[in-house]
């Protein structure tokens, strides 16, 4: 899209005007930002409403990715990047006296995900429309994103989100597209008087459901996919019946919040009461969509994909064959043959306690027609595995089990397509987690290692470092990112090294100043920046870390002059509210860092940042500038890991377990370009199996480890109550879960490995150089190419010179 700067400071005016008739000098931060925001909504919903149309007119298969949680992250830039507009407004603004980054500044960050899960439905957001394939989001639009995270005295304070207390230009409510959405109530089948079966209901709780939808815009190619998020309403013709504000609660809370506190029974139903309330929106209206292509019902799946992104939408399932049964009168037969075509499903974790499972009795009561349906899928299923594979291989991947529904079996049952999210994750996934349905159904199983979006955390975030590869490489890599690989053939050239270290300082010393606005520390941007951020849990080990760095603090103040290069250790992290342990070490990382900041023995050495209320915004801002990325799980432990990919491809170098993704990390950029710590994931499976490790006899045994671990509840940290014995309990009396205490020595020796390195500037930097060039494999669009091919069979409807051949193909 081309449009001269006089003619956007013209438009611009006139936008301004138009909403708030008076002239852009008089306009507040927000009004202006606001009418920039419509202005680039006005640029792009002419392509939003020509890619909807061309995929009607040409009955393209579409692809629908369902999912409870969407990062998407400020859109104004990444929005007027893709439809190639941001130079020209930047310059106009400045022309008019205006700042870009003041304005975007005023976009709030939508916070309606936790973290990796919820950011990757976003990465492959953006690819599916820059890659041309049809493809759509379907989720919640919470009227409060996860909590905004303060700190008080060290310890987490969540504070409500409310991220739509100003005006969200970028959603289109569209009452035109409303569905209707039932709970509770009785459910009886009856004969009509054409002898068909009939389902009626009873004292249901009818919900109406408004989707909001959002342009998702690919890259420089004209295609504008749509996000759908759905807002829970009272129907209009039964307002009536609402006499009071108490009585609408129950449908108002519905959307209410992100992830509603569960671990109360109240909490737990209206969690499931979301879940549904989105899966049956969305089935509903891509069945009314499907509709208007005039084709046989048999052939929704090869017109339809939906993809189930971790448990939480697997109700799909059901519902799907609820609509085909009850609504269209299909047999079971043939609703089961479309539902299972039409259905894939990703698991994105091994942890069992978010492998949901609903009681039966709250299924039963909340979606009784639902419930009846997966009771027959179960019987079903039974009845045809019992007589293959015997008694204990069905009852261990039966749906219906001690009086829970198992979503992960009913989700693994109801789809052709099942997949984790890196290599090593899918063989624990075949050899463990769901090794019982590996055996019934291998042929489902395949890998998708996970992708980012390199336009938002490469092109946009680090604009230094994209210049220099346009000038070394040329501008291919930006639509074939394979190109990158091209930039390894600098790894010897002087000026690029000097040019990539240049451009990192710089990176360095934009975060040092915004730590030292909002943080109040002053730190040297000539220190490695040490980065750790993802969600707070035990088993990504931020306490291994913590650990490491009390250790250095004790050994600066035994010597002074040890022999450790300056290190800001930073931190991002969000702990679950109700996840008494990982606050509980949020509290002693705090309190270590004031410790450590303020100690005029420790001076430049020792630096702790944990920034408050990380998110997308925030992330965008530190990767870029980060030396070291922390990789630090106990093997077998995570998923994927996707921050790692952002790091590299930011050059940042990565010290890691080999776990998730880092093993592919290692594959492309050689072992000799990170730092590798720790047991493998084989180790820790056989550890766990000799069921002989002993976290004590290793707390007695290593000195330097004991002296560690003391100092957590010696009175060295100071503010501390009980947070610094829990985790020396945790790891010592209770028996160290994830390891920690094993894996520290050879931690510790990397890091030593990591400042030695880092003395030598050019090799560094080299090895920087040759992760940023060997990242271009976790570009998010060769992993959505991968689901397009293998999962979806969807087509790139506009592909615009597109290559997506992965490089490891
Ligand atoms: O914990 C995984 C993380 O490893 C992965 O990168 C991400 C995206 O696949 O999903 C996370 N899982 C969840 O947030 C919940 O299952």
């Amino acid at each position: 899209m081309s449009i001269t700067t006089k003619q956007f400071i013209k438009d611009f005016k006139a936008q301004f005007q138009s909403m708030y008739a008076y002239s852009y000098e008089e306009g507040s931060t927000e009004q202006l930002y606001n009418a920039l925001g419509l202005y680039v909504k006005n640029q792009l919903s002419g392509n939003w409403k020509e890619t909807r149309e061309k995929y009607v007119k040409n009955s393209v298969k579409q692809v629908f990715y369902f999912s409870m949680e969407f990062l998407p992250g400020r859109q104004l830039e990444s929005n007027a990047y893709n439809l190639g507009l941001l130079d020209t407004i930047k310059k106009g603004l400045k022309e008019m006296g205006l700042s870009f980054d003041e304005l975007e500044e005023a976009e709030a960050d939508p916070a309606l995900g936790n973290g990796g899960l919820g950011r990757l439905a976003s990465c492959f957001m953006d690819s599916l429309a820059s890659l041309g394939i049809p493809g759509n989001g379907n989720g919640i639009r919470y009227q409060y994103g996860l909590f905004r995270q303060k700190f008080v005295d060290g310890y987490q304070v969540e504070l409500p989100e409310n991220w739509l207390r100003h005006r969200n230009v970028w959603e289109t409510r569209n009452d035109k597209s409303t569905c209707m959405v039932r709970f509770g109530g009785n459910v009886w089948l009856e004969k009509n008087h054409l002898g068909f079966m009939e389902t009626k209901y009873e004292n249901t709780l009818n919900v109406l459901a408004v989707p909001y939808d959002t342009p998702m815009v690919g890259y420089r190619n004209d295609v504008v996919n749509n996000l759908r998020l759905w807002s829970a309403e009272i129907p209009v013709d039964e307002e009536e019946n609402y006499h009071t504000l108490e009585a609408t609660e129950p449908i108002k809370e519905i959307t209410q919040v992100l992830y509603p506190d569960d671990s109360n029974y109240e909490g737990r139903l209206l969690r499931l009461k979301q879940e549904y309330f989105m899966v049956s929106a969305g089935v509903q209206s891509i069945l009314r969509h499907y509709r208007k292509y005039n084709l046989p019902r048999k052939n929704i799946p090869d017109k339809v994909a939906i993809h189930i992104n971790d448990t939480h939408p697997a109700l799909v399932i059901p519902e799907m064959m609820r609509i085909l049964l009850d609504e269209e009168h299909l047999s079971w037969e043939q609703a089961w043959e479309i539902t299972f075509k039409t259905c894939s499903y990703t698991n994105h974790t091994i942890l069992r306690e978010a492998l949901e499972k609903w009681p039966i009795d709250m299924m039963k009561e909340l979606l009784p027609r639902i419930y009846m349906i997966i009771e027959e899928i179960n019987r079903r299923f039974v009845e045809t595995t019992l007589p293959i594979y015997g008694e204990r291989l069905t009852w261990q991947t039966a749906i219906l089990q001690n009086g829970v529904v198992n979503m992960a079996h009913l989700a693994v049952i109801g789809s052709h397509s099942v997949n984790g999210v890196a290599k090593l994750h899918t063989e624990i996934l075949m050899n463990d987690v769901l090794k019982d349905f590996f055996q019934l159904y291998p042929e489902r199983f395949n890998n998708k290692t996970n992708g980012i979006t390199q336009r938002r955390w490469v092109h946009l975030s680090n604009p230094g470092l994209t210049k220099l590869i346009d000038k070394k490489v040329g501008e291919d890599w930006k639509k074939k990112p394979s190109e990158l690989k091209v930039f390894k053939g600098f790894e010897k050239d002087k000026q690029t090294l000097q040019k990539l270290a240049e451009i990192k300082l710089e990176n360095k010393q934009r975060l040092a100043d915004y730590i030292e606005e909002v943080q109040g520390i002053k730190v040297d941007p000539k220190a490695i920046f040490d980065v750790q951020i993802k969600r707070l849990h035990a088993y990504k080990r931020q306490h291994l870390n913590m650990l490491h760095i009390l250790y250095r603090y004790l050994e600066i103040k035994e010597n002074p002059s040890v022999d450790f290069v300056p290190r800001v250790f930073i931190f991002g992290a969000k702990a679950a509210p109700s996840y008494i342990y990982a606050k509980q070490i949020i509290k002693v990382i705090n309190s270590l860092a004031r410790l450590v900041n303020n100690d005029p023995d420790v001076g430049d050495k020792l630096k702790v940042v944990f920034f408050e209320n990380y998110g997308v915004s925030l992330a965008e801002k530190i990767i870029p500038a980060a030396d070291i990325s922390e990789q630090i799980s106990l093997a077998s432990m995570e998923a994927s890991g996707t921050s790692n990919m952002k790091l590299m491809a930011n050059g940042a170098l990565t010290l890691a377990t080999l776990d998730g993704a880092n093993i592919e990390i290692k594959d492309f950029v050689g072992e000799e370009n990170m730092f590798i710590f720790g047991l493998s994931s084989k180790e820790v499976y056989e550890l766990k199996a000799a069921g002989n490790y002993n976290a004590r006899e290793i707390y007695e045994s290593d000195d330097k480890l004991r002296r560690t671990l003391d100092a957590l509840t010696n009175g060295t940290i100071p503010g501390l109550q009980d947070e610094g014995y829990a985790i020396f309990d945790s790891l010592v009396n209770y028996n160290d879960e994830y390891f920690v205490l094993k894996d520290f020595d050879s931690y510790v020796k990397a890091h030593k490995k990591v400042d030695e390195l880092y003395k030598n500037e050019k090799e560094w930097t080299r090895k920087s150089l040759l992760n940023i060039a060997s990242s271009a494999p976790f570009s998010a669009d060769y992993t959505i190419k991968r689901y397009a091919d293998d999962i979806w069979k969807a087509k790139q409807f506009s592909k615009q010179g597109r290559s997506v051949k992965p490089l490891d193909e």
